[in-house]
């Protein structure tokens, strides 16, 4: 008896992304990225030290990763290309062979009957741009459209769902904020031009690929974790407002209303940190039609307290229980584990009903508009025992998650697909490699992938359209 019935033509997939599975760091011509640089030059900032130089050998191993993917019944694969393989420097120099490596593997996923979901940026920014002010200097937006033209022309024959860009309001939150990835600064005024960088980077971007007439979508994968407030008080509901305001409205507001939010805005400009935007670009937001499909990366939310007697920074790499994670501003906004709360051993909550409220914010800023849920999962630290593990609280994740999507469509919101965070166990940036996330799980000695008891719940669900 299916209860959770999805419409015709859903996607059932899952997602993975370049420098997390491809290793082979420097085969066939591919330049350096940042997290390869970050990796060599601050071991001491990653878990046990992991680096991506092998991540899942997935360059190697990608036929046999393509057969696990239809033989598990999925019909949708989410990934990203690698800039750095296509333009080793990121601008010019074009590398035939790293471009081939997605060529055959697009082909390969469509005789599968795989329909490919392609990020062109999800954080591995070749060096050479980086050496020169990365996503701070604008020429590194031109860069990036270069690139995107060019992967249109190659793969959009194939390539019929495209996102710009992986979380913005993460990798500028963790680059220019917290400094726990690369550029690893703490920098307000540069955090936010950034930011705004990478908004103007996607809707030239789409624009870009509208204007060449392909067939196929444009979207973006956003990270968005609602920020509710830790209590009733006023105080602490605008404090959750202002929170809302900078990591989820600054991204999805302009890029579906034409308008940056009020309350980040009014706090930019109170603190002289309000990015530089020229009105060509600013017009392209107020023109809208920049997005053909929004991407919702759906992880945990947040409660917002405006206790926030320090700025402090903290993210459990561990997998330690006890080890809370610690976000606070001085004087903005701090953020509070929630009491009732259920929790990873990496310390995120598990609360699937938020997404459901999520998917009702996004419909009633553009209702009817095609969401793929691009990422959601659970990291764990896990053993293989037989040949396989049994992950039971994945099973209970992935379906309880799904649950709330299938209430939001029967409300009439327009989701899509469903990509699970991850395929495979893989490079889980600074929490390194005892994170794991995939349906099948990496031996990190052999390679070998085993497929976990997850997989073979999540083919039956593929195969009944539900559960
Ligand atoms: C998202 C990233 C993914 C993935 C996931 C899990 O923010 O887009 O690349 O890694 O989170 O996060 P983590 O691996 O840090 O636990």
């Amino acid at each position: 008896m299916i209860k959770f019935l999805f419409p015709d033509n859903f996607i059932w997939g899952s997602a993975t992304s370049a420098l997390q599975i491809e290793g082979a760091s420097d085969a066939d011509g591919r330049g350096p990225s940042v997290w390869d640089s970050f990796c060599r030059e601050h071991p001491e900032k990653i878990y046990q030290q992991a680096t991506p130089e092998i991540a899942c050998d997935h360059y190697r191993k990608y036929a046999e990763d393509v057969a696990l993917i239809k033989q598990f019944g999925h019909n949708g694969y989410r990934m990203s290309i690698s800039w750095p393989r296509i333009f080793p420097s990121g601008q010019k120099d074009f590398n035939n062979a790293g471009a081939d490596f997605y060529s055959r593997l697009f082909d390969f996923l469509l005789q599968n009957g795989i329909e490919p979901n392609v990020t062109l940026y999800h954080w591995d920014l070749p060096q050479y741009l980086a050496d020169n002010g990365g996503w701070e200097n604008p020429a590194t937006i031109d860069a990036f459209v270069n690139y995107s033209q060019k992967c249109f022309e190659l793969y959009a024959d194939r390539v019929k769902l495209w996102s710009t860009i992986n979380e913005p309001a993460w990798t500028t939150l963790n680059g220019y904020v917290t400094a726990l990835h690369p550029p690893c600064r703490t920098d307000y005024k540069a955090a936010v031009q950034v930011a705004t960088n990478f908004l103007v980077a996607h809707a030239r971007a789409a624009n870009c690929f509208h204007s060449m007439n392909k067939p196929g979508k444009i979207g973006i994968a956003l990270n968005m974790s609602p920020v509710y407030p830790a209590t009733s008080t006023p105080e602490d509901i605008a404090a959750a407002e202002l929170a809302d305001s900078i990591f989820n409205a600054w991204f999805s507001e302009i890029l579906l209303k034409g308008k940056f939010p009020q309350k980040a805005s009014e706090l930019y400009h109170k603190a002289g940190i309000f990015p530089n935007i020229s009105d060509s670009d600013m017009n392209l937001f107020e023109n809208g039609n920049l997005l053909d499909f929004i991407g919702v990366n759906y992880y945990y939310p947040h409660y917002a307290t405006s206790e926030a007697a320090e700025t402090s920074f903290h993210l459990n790499t561990s997998g330690n229980r006890n080890e809370s994670c610690m976000f606070s501003i001085e004087g903005l906004f701090r953020f509070v584990k929630n009491p009732t709360g259920i929790y990873t051993d990496w310390a995120w909550e598990i609360k699937p009903e938020v997404l459901y409220d999520l998917l009702t914010k996004i419909h009633s800023l553009a209702p009817g508009l095609p969401v793929y849920i691009t990422e959601n999962g659970i990291g764990k630290n896990e053993t293989l025992t037989d040949g396989t593990v049994q992950d039971d609280d994945r099973i209970e994740f992935v379906q309880s998650h799904l649950e709330a999507i299938h209430k939001a469509i029967s409300a009439g919101i327009n989701v899509r697909g469903y990509y699970m965070w991850s395929l495979l166990d893989n490079f889980s940036w600074i929490n390194g490699f005892k994170k794991r996330y995939g349906f099948f799980f990496v031996d990190r000695d052999t390679m070998m992938r085993f497929p976990k008891k997850s997989a073979h719940w999540y083919r039956n669900v593929a195969q009944n359209n539900g559960f």
